[in-house]
């Protein structure tokens, strides 16, 4: 079944954070759709310039999300509001309100709709590699890629609620009110990527532990000294900004019957913060980068694995890397930098 984008209208909540700034700008330009963004915060007006409607709400708002979801038939559901990994080990309790309740929310809301009115509902909701639960450095480096279905023990509440919400979604998706007579009205159409470490150059990171790329990134384009908080020798994997919005995008057209799963790894490379460092020197020779780890956030990301196998991706829908370490800097980060800053 393949999806007419003349007649799609999407819900995107978190509109207001960085994949919310690069995705709105993806679905405008890829799409003849209608744009309905949410966010807790203001929306930046030029984000809010590309959208059809937008609100400031919570995604637990029932009644607000109710009324969004009906009022404009939503079709497509990009739900971005999340409370990263750092920030939710500070308020574990708000963030499984917000990462699992609006989750909860969206879905009871988008079956019942999608009850109510026959059509299934797209629900794209970006995961993460902090689903994964590895046993520190050395652990890390014994195992290499991780596929899909290993080592899913998150060590943080956000990791956890990640997991969840995937499989929240996948119970909506195949198995929702399995002895319901009418269970079968609902459809939910779930569809799920875990996103590595996203590096963007139009926007700085709030929240999460792989901020520490990109913040060392900024700071060397603005000449700001920079105490990186793990060790140079922490490995993760990496996209940058326009893959991660294309490769949602590309999720979220994507037809049904080519997916053998609901939720994929993706990534384009891995890379140590000393690896990144020694490229930035080279593109900002003045960069003043120290690493001074922070020990409790430096134990998160040794959690993580070193790398993904994106081999599902590859083979379902033909998912592969755009840029590699140097090509990413080469052709994004540093030319998008230097324009941002320009214009600052
Ligand atoms: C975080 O650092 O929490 C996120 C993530 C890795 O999902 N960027």
């Amino acid at each position: 079944m393949s999806m007419d984008p003349s007649k799609r209208t999407v819900l995107l909540t978190g509109a207001a954070g960085e994949i919310g700034h690069g995705l709105v700008h993806g679905l405008r330009s890829h799409d003849d759709i209608r744009i309905i963004a949410t966010d807790l915060k203001e929306i930046p007006e030029e984000t809010r310039s590309l959208c059809d409607e937008v609100h400031v709400g919570d995604v637990c708002d029932e009644g607000l999300m109710q009324q969004l979801i009906a009022m404009h038939e939503v079709t497509d559901i990009y739900h971005l509001a999340a409370l990263l990994s750092t920030r939710a080990e500070h308020v574990p309790e708000v963030a499984h309100e917000v990462n699992v309740g609006g989750t909860w929310n969206l879905l009871k809301l988008a079956a019942a709709h999608s009850a109510s009115h026959g059509e299934s509902v797209r629900f794209v909701l970006p995961s993460t590699i902090a689903i994964y639960g590895l046993d520190g450095p050395e652990h890390k480096q014994r195992v290499g890629k991780v596929v899909e279905g290993e080592f899913n023990l998150p060590k943080t509440i956000y990791g956890a609620n990640k997991l969840y919400c995937e499989h929240l979604g996948r119970y909506y998706s195949r198995h929702y009110r399995r002895l319901a007579d009418d269970r079968g009205s609902a459809r939910i159409d779930f569809r799920s990527l875990r996103l590595p470490g996203v590096i963007a150059a139009e926007t700085k990171p709030t929240g999460g532990t792989s901020d520490y790329v990109p913040e060392m990134i900024h700071a060397a384009a603005t000449g700001q000294p920079c105490v990186c908080f793990v060790r140079p020798t922490t490995r993760i994997p990496w996209m940058t900004m326009p893959e991660c919005v294309q490769s949602l995008l590309d999720i979220g057209r994507m037809e049904r019957d080519r997916m053998s799963q609901s939720v994929y790894n993706v990534a384009s490379f891995s890379a140590t913060a000393g690896e990144v460092a020694d490229i930035l020197r080279m593109h900002f020779p003045d960069a003043r980068i120290e690493f001074e780890p922070d020990e409790n956030r430096q134990a998160i990301v040794d959690s993580w694995p070193g790398d993904v196998d994106i081999s599902c991706a590859n083979t379902d829908w033909n998912y592969s890397p755009r840029w590699n370490l140097e090509e990413a800097f080469e052709h994004y980060i540093v030319p998008s930098i230097r324009t941002h800053y320009a214009q600052a």
